[in-house]
């Protein structure tokens, strides 16, 4: 499924995130950048050590920002590593949290030349946020971001399984 938006095309489809080709793919990692379960360690075992090496050297990434990294052996340039929100009941700043787990990651993306970038569903894993008001907050901030940016060419968001799929789908309908 998919959607332009002012120049951009916004893509959704069900997949792993380490087999795209995109310019980045994004990690959904955790604020030490120690790797861990989920993506996280889809990533670091598909992309090999030196992303890790590459992670270590940055330290670490607060919630809501993103660095980057080289996408190792991936087939993506590089990895953009942002640190979503745990979910502790949508009262402690989760939405503004995740907006801009999303947005800092385009905004690293351009000031780095890329022009594609993959999403995995930041936070709806691990750090338990409901996956609808999640999906809608994705779908959001990346259409936001791209009616005051042109450089990004292609969002993808690469969804896990096709529960995940049907709600952004669902989401994407409405925007
Ligand atoms: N490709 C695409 N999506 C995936 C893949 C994959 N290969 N593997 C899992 N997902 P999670 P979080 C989906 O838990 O909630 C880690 O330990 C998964 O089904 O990876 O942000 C980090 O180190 C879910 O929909 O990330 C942090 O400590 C989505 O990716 C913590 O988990 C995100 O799930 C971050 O938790």
């Amino acid at each position: 499924m998919q959607a332009t938006f002012n120049q951009t095309l916004i893509e959704l489809v069900c997949g792993d995130i380490t087999q795209e080709s995109t310019d980045a793919i994004v990690n959904a990692a955790n604020s030490r950048l120690a790797g861990g379960a989920g993506v996280d360690g889809a990533i670091h075992r598909a992309g090999g050590p030196a992303i890790m090496a590459e992670c270590r050297q940055i330290g670490g990434c607060p919630t809501g920002q993103a660095v980057i990294t080289t996408g190792g052996n991936l087939k993506a340039r590089y990895v953009i590593h942002t640190v979503g929100p745990i979910y502790r009941g949508g009262t402690q700043g989760e939405a503004r949290l995740l907006a801009s787990a999303y947005q800092n990651s385009l905004k690293l993306a351009v000031k780095n030349g890329l022009q594609s970038i993959s999403f995995p569903a930041i936070s709806c894993g691990v750090y338990g946020y409901p996956i609808h008001e999640a999906a809608h907050l994705a779908l959001k901030s990346c259409i936001e971001f791209v009616r005051e940016n042109k450089e990004i060419q292609l969002i993808r968001h690469v969804l896990f399984n096709q529960r995940i799929f049907d709600i952004f789908a669902q989401e994407l309908k409405k925007e």
